[in-house]
């Protein structure tokens, strides 16, 4: 089966990883690729300020960027990804979904919204049957599923094996996240090295209720938040990839730190092509060497966690993803993969 694909958004930071991704991608292929007015009419290669560490492929440098409206794209699209700012993403993505598009969508904008699946398939892929909501509701023939915020996806995989296990009373969370989640902006930061930053505008408010709306209960109908308090707070650093986040739980039944790395490290994956073996990787060795890159573990699609222990209320741990594989393009690339194993494309 072929998936003929588009990117909205496709010169960005999360565009061009999308792009990495799909070069390859045995059953999607890059059919149209969109961005600003500014960039219509140049060719990919031209457009696109490329920061990734791979060349970008030749097909791929040559096909002509259009305008990001759905005249622009071609109808016989199966499937869009969306990396859009999300001001411009609230604008353009509905009337793509009424244009008939099926769009997986980065972009921060609708997440919460009552009819909008926000899925990380390996811990709630039944969400997306809301899907059905939105058609009764809204009329739509196309659809639009979003992914979380990168912060959010890292600490979502060890949390869901938590809750299954134990149940989730309490989450508090302290972030250190990479440059590359601020987009081009924040790359550019890297110039300032030694340069932290103890703020992240909106990033506590995303975290504390995408992850509720990611851990409830879809009865088909709609989606009943989970009720476990979630407290975070978002600081910079000066890394290029790479979101680390200090979590600290309290769970419902006490769990040991043995049976707690157990649940974490049995949480399953899934057979989509891009789900990673295993979902999420414990490292306790102490000898282990520092200067391994777990952000790179399974492709970037998996998550590491460490530092596992018990606190007086609960348990401690942190974890690491790579916030514009595992925490963006690969998140929304695995919804596709979801969207298609689901017969919605
Ligand atoms: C950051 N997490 O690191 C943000 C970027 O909601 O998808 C991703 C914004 C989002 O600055």
């Amino acid at each position: 089966m072929t998936v003929a694909v588009g990117i909205l958004g496709a010169t960005g930071a999360v565009g061009q990883r999308l792009v990495q991704l799909l070069a390859p991608h045995p059953e999607f292929e890059i059919r149209a690729l969109t961005a600003s007015e500014a960039s219509a009419g140049r060719s990919y290669g031209d457009a696109s300020k490329w920061r990734i560490e791979s060349p970008i492929p030749d097909a791929v440098a040559e096909m002509t960027v259009t305008e990001t409206t759905p005249e622009a794209v071609p109808d016989d699209l199966d499937l869009l990804f969306s990396s859009l700012p999300s001001d411009i993403g609230r604008e353009v993505e509905p009337a793509f979904c009424e244009a008939g598009y099926v769009v997986s969508s980065n972009s921060s904008n609708a997440r919460t919204a009552d009819d909008v699946p926000l899925t990380v398939p390996e811990v709630n892929a039944d969400h997306i049957d809301l899907i059905e909501r939105q058609r009764d509701e809204r009329g739509w023939d196309g659809a639009l599923v979003k992914n979380p915020n990168c912060s959010t996806i890292t600490m979502v995989p060890p949390l869901a094996a938590l809750d299954d296990a134990f149940g989730l009373d309490r989450v508090t969370v302290a972030t250190l996240q990479a440059v590359s989640g601020a987009g081009y902006d924040g790359v550019t930061s890297m110039e300032i090295i030694d340069n932290a930053i103890p703020h992240i505008g909106g990033e506590e408010n995303k975290m504390e209720t995408e992850s509720r709306k990611l851990l409830g209960e879809f009865d088909g109908a709609s989606v009943s938040w989970h009720d476990t308090r979630v407290e975070a707070s978002c600081n910079r650093i000066p890394t290029l990839d790479g979101h680390l986040e200090n979590v600290w739980v309290e769970t419902t039944a006490d769990a040991t730190v043995e049976e707690a790395a157990e649940a974490m490290e049995s949480y399953p994956s899934l057979e989509l092509y891009s789900s990673p073996d295993q979902l999420v990787h414990v490292f306790e060795d102490p000898e282990r060497p520092q200067p391994r890159l777990d952000r790179t573990l399974e492709g970037g699609m998996a998550v590491a966690a460490g530092g596992l222990r018990s606190t007086d209320g609960g348990l401690q741990f942190n974890c690491l993803a790579h916030n514009t594989l595992r925490g963006a393009a690969g998140a929304s690339l695995l919804n596709g993969e979801l969207l298609a194993e689901k017969g919605y494309i």
